[in-house]
């Protein structure tokens, strides 16, 4: 499962507030527990070792996935929280788009 997303890094843990917390378009993959960032599809298929910024993959195990109704300033908002406490909110293409993140999300 894979697509593009506009991400937003909230929250490092429970208490830091992640220092970037600008938008970025990242193209998104679910690889088994795992969630990766690439910078497009075509990084995401060619070099899937080099994720955007070299980040490493994050953890799905327990993470939970959810609409962020409490943020108003975009729409088709998810918040996807991880078991580490970190905090991200995602934006995807439309309402459809976001709920198939969700349950994909969830299902892990
Ligand atoms: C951030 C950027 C984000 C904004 C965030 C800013 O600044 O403007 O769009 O989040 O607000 O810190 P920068 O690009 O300079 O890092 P919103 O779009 O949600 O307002 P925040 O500090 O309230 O998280």
């Amino acid at each position: 499962f894979d697509g593009q997303l506009v991400r937003k890094h909230e929250w490092e843990n429970t208490t830091t507030k992640a220092s970037n917390r600008s938008w970025d378009k990242v193209y998104a993959v679910v690889r088994g527990p795992q969630l990766l960032f690439y910078k497009d599809a075509k990084a995401a298929k060619a070099t899937p070792e080099q994720t955007f910024k070299g980040e490493a993959a994050l953890s799905l195990h327990r993470a939970n996935a959810s609409v962020a109704q409490d943020y108003k300033k975009k729409k088709h908002v998810f918040r996807l929280k991880l078991d580490s406490g970190a905090e991200f909110l995602l934006q995807a293409h439309d309402d459809a788009d976001m709920n198939n993140w969700i349950s994909r999300i969830n299902s892990q």
